[in-house]
């Protein structure tokens, strides 16, 4: 199998750090890509133009990260990227959540990007309230979250990348700042193999 990546998107970190948690290293060669140019190669296998991409070894060229993780759990099974049974659908509340606090952060990333003259305050106001909205919740369902055996779950690692992307993209902005326990469970899971392996960089 071959990954698309690039070494700063958070959503292909996601399925970086579900391939490293399972031990699936040595299943996929990782291809670095190129983003928003029209002369990348990434076009041809990609048309929207975005990472990450998985080709299967069967040739299926798989874009969105949560198919791509699913077309994983559904394969290999050391991934387990859900709990089971009833669990199950709790799980998937909460993935819901992260992809909304992931999906805000790199929009209010792009909103920020956007040079002063053509920057729009109330699009970024908009992000910037839906991404505090979510740390909030974050922050209360992490108090469950304190002991060590704790799930790494793909909520878990979808809120991890999140995270990870504001403080890589937006530093100045300190989401630590009355957010105690999420705080302390981020500090916890930065220092898995896993997400030190795949931490962002230009
Ligand atoms: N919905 C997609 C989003 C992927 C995405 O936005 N990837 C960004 C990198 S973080 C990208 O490739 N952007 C290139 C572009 O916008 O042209 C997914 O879940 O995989």
């Amino acid at each position: 199998m071959k990954l698309y990546y690039t070494t700063t998107s958070p959503f292909a970190r996601k399925v970086r750090v579900v391939i490293k948690e399972a031990g699936l290293d040595n299943e996929v060669t990782l291809v670095k890509s190129i983003v928003r140019d029209p002369q990348s190669s990434l076009l041809q296998l990609n048309p929207p133009g975005k990472v990450p991409v998985l080709e299967t070894s069967g040739g299926i060229i798989i874009s969105e990260t949560n198919y791509i993780c699913a077309y994983l759990e559904a394969n290999f099974e050391n991934v387990h990227i859900f709990p089971g049974g009833t669990d199950r659908w709790p799980a998937l509340a909460l993935e819901g959540l992260a992809c909304g606090l992931l999906e805000g952060t790199v929009t209010w990333v792009r909103a920020m990007r956007a040079p002063e003259p053509i920057r729009n305050p109330k699009a970024i106001a908009l992000e910037e309230g839906r991404v505090i909205r979510c740390i909030d919740t974050f922050e209360v369902l992490s108090r469950d979250w304190r002991v060590a055996e704790a799930p790494f779950h793909l909520p878990q690692i979808t809120l991890s990348c999140a995270l990870g992307a504001l403080s890589f993209r937006l530093p100045h902005v300190d989401w630590r700042e009355g957010h105690p326990n999420l705080s302390a469970w981020w500090d916890r899971i930065s220092a898995r193999s896993t997400m030190i392996e795949t931490v962002p960089f230009e």
